[in-house]
């Protein structure tokens, strides 16, 4: 797109000479984000909405979290007998000046081995690694089983 790269032109041009990108993935902006706690030993999901405000392609590679030893990203799959069933998703892109949600039915972040017992109003911190090197860490609530968004 045209108007894209004249502004990545103009923000190259205001930059400080050798300034390098931040580590922080300011380009990507993260709301709605909650985790569905399940009782027991059931692993939690964690949802959150990206939106992606760069010109170019966000690839989301990775998540991790010091309170989960665990952290994968899912996507849930309705199959054709009506059983749903998960598939583990390499990466996923997020479109230039586009967005994603991670929402039940469809992706998510599997949440297991939790480093102590997790009650619903906690925040707990999950660091999103994108395939530009940038991370994005964002402040998920723990929310109850039956809840279905944040907010
Ligand atoms: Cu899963």
């Amino acid at each position: 797109m045209k108007s894209c790269a004249m502004l990545v032109l103009l923000a190259a041009a205001l930059l400080p000479v050798g300034s390098v990108r931040a580590a922080q993935a300011d380009h990507v902006a993260a709301t709605h984000a909650w985790i569905r706690l399940l009782p027991g030993d059931l692993p939690a999901a964690g949802y959150v909405t990206l939106q992606n405000n760069d010109c170019n392609v966000a690839t989301l590679i990775a998540a991790r979290s010091k309170t989960y030893a665990s952290v994968m990203l899912h996507q849930s799959t309705q199959e054709t007998d009506g059983m749903s069933s998960m598939v583990m998703v390499e990466h996923l892109k997020i479109p230039a000046h586009g967005a994603i949600s991670l929402a039940p039915a469809s992706y998510h972040l599997m949440l297991q081995q939790a480093a102590y017992p997790l009650k619903i109003g906690d925040n707990v911190e999950i660091t999103l690694d994108f395939a530009d090197g940038s991370q994005l860490p964002v402040r998920f609530l723990v929310q109850p089983a039956n809840a279905v968004d944040a907010n």
